[in-house]
């Protein structure tokens, strides 16, 4: 297991550089992987390392009332939420829900959240499902700035933002013609002003081709993707770009000039037969100034009933570099991660069915966009052998990159600089300086601090996709193992194995102190805050009533309260307790209500009483030595 040489042990396994076998690997290999007898290989990688770990990286094990030194964001998957962990310890502590709907807080229940989430004309949810994969956050000059994070939703094309000072979901957008919608980056600063030096752009990568407009046309070649910039503060869509190929994740430079997505269907293929077809795809570069300015311009069109401005971003009319908004670099065959390293210098497109990582400068990429060289593939730096099935890469301020192998249940640190040299053609370059076996078939990989300026290279986290024998059986859904490990030495050494619900795909992992969550709520955040628990009541308009009400601990304002059968009532809670951490719950038995306020929080249901009778309105979280006699009594009058 311990190879250390950049190559040699692939050739055997070449068979990943045919076409139809790869794709068919994937599904297989996962499962027959056991009986090989891969999984006896903990042994004999450092899995039994103690949960100290020796080179200066604490212990993933805390004292008890010892707080983590990283938070940890990682997307929920198809759960549809953000959760937050804290590290090295692992430990859950928060999930932000974003597109689906969630019982513990009344997302999807309170006005409030469906307001962000989407209604119908009818008041119903619009979506109740979602999927998210990637989770990234702003920054302030490299380096994250505590404002926002962003997730994607790849089902229904929706981009949510989450406010990092109360840690809650606060807008939600949905793309206009984009079906699968699945890598998202925020820019780092503008690449025209320089006294922007913060996220004011998220860019978004369509994956799935489809007619624009979709008129439900059959002939998958006039299908096409858009890869669309949102606002990172309005959350308006600013502009799309008409693409060949598609788009699988994305990056963005630190100087803002550039973003990029890794295509795997440059084949634009409807069957995974044809989208692995050809020998190499592509990463797809953008030039945001030009783009910019095109918009600005006016050579853009638009499609269908959307108003946003869609720029031509084809081959075909980017073919003067001098002009080009676009431009495609070729890498090997169905490229999946896309990373930016941190000393600002390149992108990294992992091969997937390549067992190739390929470094692209991005100097020269800029060098090409001027006319100074002919061909963009001359941006390309290093295009190296890691091991089978490499899918993302993460960075340790070092000049160390860690990518994941799917295939070979492993993640292979190697250096940058030894790999570009090793591609001009020093063979003595020894560029893999580890190799370490993960529990199993790794997806995405990310370091502490990893796509900033300031990585550093103490914890990694890799997300398997398969915990198989790791944890106690629970039946026939696995647990998935986001997997712990020590990067502050030369070898990677693993320290814990974390079970997660499925599934998060990607994460991001910053130092504390570059959030600054507020623990109570301003009174002001709602517009129909109650202030003063005498403004409780009653309020009748015809059929429709405004119940008016504030909680503090053990006791709501209203003891109880009357409507009549049919009316649509709107009720309004306002929390007035001021303390930290002191959440009341308010659930009303038949009606499908339940929600929270946290201090100084105001939510607000609105429901038809259709049943009649007395029903206890009461505190769904422990609040008080009297959190049980919290309640007032709905009475609904026939
Ligand atoms: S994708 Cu899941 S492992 Cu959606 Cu980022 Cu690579
Ligand atoms: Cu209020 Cu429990
Ligand atoms: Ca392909």
């Amino acid at each position: 297991v311990n190879v250390t040489e950049g190559t040699g042990r692939l050739g055997r396994r070449k068979f990943l550089n045919t076409a139809a076998l790869a794709g068919l690997s994937i599904g297989t290999v996962a499962c027959a992987e056991k009986d090989e007898g891969k999984a006896a290989a903990p042994a004999a990688a450092p899995a039994a390392a103690p949960a100290a770990a020796p080179h200066g990286a604490s212990g993933a094990h805390l004292k008890p009332g010892e707080l983590d030194t990283y938070y940890g964001l990682w997307s929920g998957g198809h759960t549809g939420d953000m959760r937050v962990l804290g590290l090295p310890s692992g430990r859950e502590l928060l999930r932000i829900p974003c597109f689906v709907p969630d019982a513990l807080v009344g997302w999807g229940i309170t006005n409030e959240s469906k307001a962000v989430m989407g209604t119908k004309p009818d008041g119903h949810l619009r979506y109740t499902v979602g999927d998210t994969h990637h989770t990234h956050a702003s920054y302030k000059d490299g380096n994250y700035d505590g404002r926002y994070a962003w997730i994607n939703d790849k089902i229904n094309s929706r981009i949510a933002r989450i406010r990092l000072d109360y840690f809650v979901c606060d807008k939600i957008t949905q793309l206009p013609n984009v079906q699968g919608f699945h890598g998202i980056f925020p820019d780092k600063r503008d690449p025209v002003d320089p006294a922007i030096n913060y996220t004011t752009r998220v860019f978004c990568g369509g994956e799935f081709s489809i007619p624009l407009p979709n008129t439900g046309i059959e002939d998958e070649t006039k299908y096409r993707s858009l890869f669309s910039c949102v606002d990172a503060e309005t959350m308006e869509v600013r502009w799309q770009v008409l693409i060949d190929g598609n788009c699988d994740l994305v990056a963005t430079s630190f100087d803002g000039k550039l973003a990029a997505t890794n295509q795997y269907n440059t084949e634009m293929g409807a069957k995974y037969e044809d989208m692995m077809s050809a020998e190499r795809d592509a990463c797809l570069f953008f030039n945001i100034a030009r783009i910019e300015e095109a918009v600005k311009a006016g050579k853009f069109k638009t499609i269908g009933s959307s108003k946003v401005p869609v720029v031509d971003g084809t081959r075909e009319a980017n073919k003067d570099a001098k002009t080009a908004l676009t431009a495609y670099v070729s890498v090997p065959k169905n490229p999946h991660g896309v990373n930016a390293s941190p000393d600002q210098k390149y992108f990294i497109c992992a091969g997937k069915l390549s067992p190739t990582a390929t470094v692209i400068e991005l100097a020269k990429v800029l060098d090409w966009f001027d006319g100074k060289h002919e061909n963009v593939d001359d941006a390309i730096v290093a295009e190296v052998e890691l091991g089978l099935g490499p899918l993302h890469t993460a960075f340790d301020g070092r000049g160390n990159a860690y990518t994941t192998l799917f295939l070979d249940s492993q993640v292979v640190k190697w250096n940058v600089d030894k790999a570009i040299a090793f591609h001009k053609g020093d063979k003595t370059a020894n560029y893999v300086v580890d190799r370490l076996d993960v529990h199993y078939q790794p997806g995405h990989i990310n370091a502490s601090q990893s796509e900033t300026i300031a990585a550093d290279g103490k914890y990694l986290a890799v997300g398997c996709k398969f915990s198989k024998d790791r944890f106690l059986p629970v039946g026939p859904l696995h647990a998935e193992n986001e997997q712990l490990i020590d990067i502050s030495g030369e070898k990677m050494v693993l320290m814990a194995d974390h079970p997660v619900r499925g599934e998060p795909h990607d994460f991001i992992i910053f130092k504390r102190d570059l959030v600054k969550p507020k623990q109570v709520y301003d009174l002001d955040h709602h517009p129909l805050a109650i202030k003063d628990s005498k403004e409780s009541g009653v309020f009748r308009n015809g059929k429709k009533v405004t119940v008016k009400m504030t909680s503090l601990a053990p006791a709501f304002s209203l003891r109880e309260f009357k409507v009549k059968k049919g009316d649509e009532v709107t009720l309004i809670l306002t929390n007035l307790d001021k303390i930290e951490d002191l959440t009341h719950g308010f659930a009303i038995p038949n009606y499908n209500v339940n929600f929270i306020v946290n201090p100084q929080e105001t939510a607000s249901v609105t429901f038809v009483a259709d049943q009649p009778g007395v029903f206890w309105c009461y505190c769904t979280h422990f609040c008080h030595a009297l959190h049980l006699e919290m309640r007032t009594r709905m009475i609904v009058e026939a």
